[in-house]
């Protein structure tokens, strides 16, 4: 996914300690962890270091914002989690459908997990902007007022009672693993990192080079662009979808950080149909 292109980002460490210290602050109050992580990177979205800070609790894994996912990509992820022995689930915590599903899938893991409890204490854990708030809303039945586009924006602690369960109003926030570039890339692509920390066309100059060779539909359809545009260089596709877009500035030359923002806001808001920026590696089926 990098494609050859620079990107800076960082999730600064001070962060990541104080995230780590407030999490293992809470885990001893939970029965079962609901990890929420975006559809469209379920791998790069996951934070590895969860299972040791948990240990042996109960876990369940929501597959989040799935309608901006491929659900074919989507339904290959759900079988490798599964083959692996987790317990996951795709879910829209937007439109809440099949939310009966992810209650079901609760219920199952809290009584296997803790069949004598009456009472079980849930918390919803995933890094920054992958649904969190959103799925807890969905979970509590209470509406979105507290659901942002920016990370950080959930304050205060409660319990919210709905049945049997009570779930922890505040979501443990995950730190994201940077493991390398190309990971920097996607968890800055669905919007985990904060923009401030990276040069725009660079990271949609790296986003382009993979949408042509893994997903070129969209720089077809979506922006109308021909056949030997798609084929030719990222920077070449930038200047061309600014063209065609209209973003120039003074001068008439095209405005490429405009263009870098329009195109990176086109596929936050799906525009550029579902698209899932990894896959699980699955070895192949012996017959
Ligand atoms: N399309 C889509 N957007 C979602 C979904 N869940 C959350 N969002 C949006 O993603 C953004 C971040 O959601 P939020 O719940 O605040 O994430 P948090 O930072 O993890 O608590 C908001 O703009 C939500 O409306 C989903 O399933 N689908
Ligand atoms: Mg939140």
């Amino acid at each position: 996914m990098a494609g050859g292109n620079k990107v800076e980002i960082q999730w600064y460490p001070g962060h990541m300690a104080k995230t780590k210290r407030e999490l293992k602050a809470v885990l001893p109050y939970l029965d079962l962890i609901i990890e929420v992580t975006d559809a469209r990177i379920p791998a790069s979205g996951r934070n590895p270091d969860l299972a040791a800070l948990i240990g042996k609790k109960a876990r369940i894994l929501i597959l989040n914002k799935v309608d901006l996912a491929d659900p074919l990509v989507t339904a290959e992820w759900i079988a490798y989690y599964r083959s692996a022995g987790e317990k996951v689930i795709p879910f829209d915590a937007r439109t809440g459908e099949k939310l009966a599903a992810v209650e079901s899938l609760i219920e199952e893991v809290a009584r296997e997990a803790l069949p004598s409890k009456a009472v079980w204490r849930l918390g919803v854990v995933g890094i920054p902007n992958c649904g969190k708030s959103s799925v807890l809303n969905r979970l509590a039945r209470r509406s979105a007022a507290r659901v942002g586009e920016r990370p950080g924006i959930t304050r205060g602690k409660q319990w919210v009672k709905r049945g049997n369960w009570e779930i922890l109003d505040t979501p443990g926030l995950l730190w994201p693993k940077i493991a390398n570039q190309e990971a920097a890339v996607k968890l800055a692509l669905v919007g985990t990192i904060k923009p401030e920390n990276l040069e725009t066309e660079e990271l949609i100059l790296a986003f382009l080079d993979w949408l042509k060779q893994h997903h070129p539909a969209p720089l077809r359809d979506y922006y109308g662009l021909g056949p030997s545009t798609v084929e030719g260089d990222p920077y070449d596709l930038l200047l061309a979808i600014g063209t065609r877009r209209g973003c120039l500035q003074k001068g008439g030359e095209v405005n490429l950080l405009r263009t870098a923002e329009l195109i990176w806001s086109d596929f936050r808001l799906g525009k550029l149909g579902p698209i899932t920026l990894e896959r699980p590696i699955v070895s192949p089926v012996s017959l």
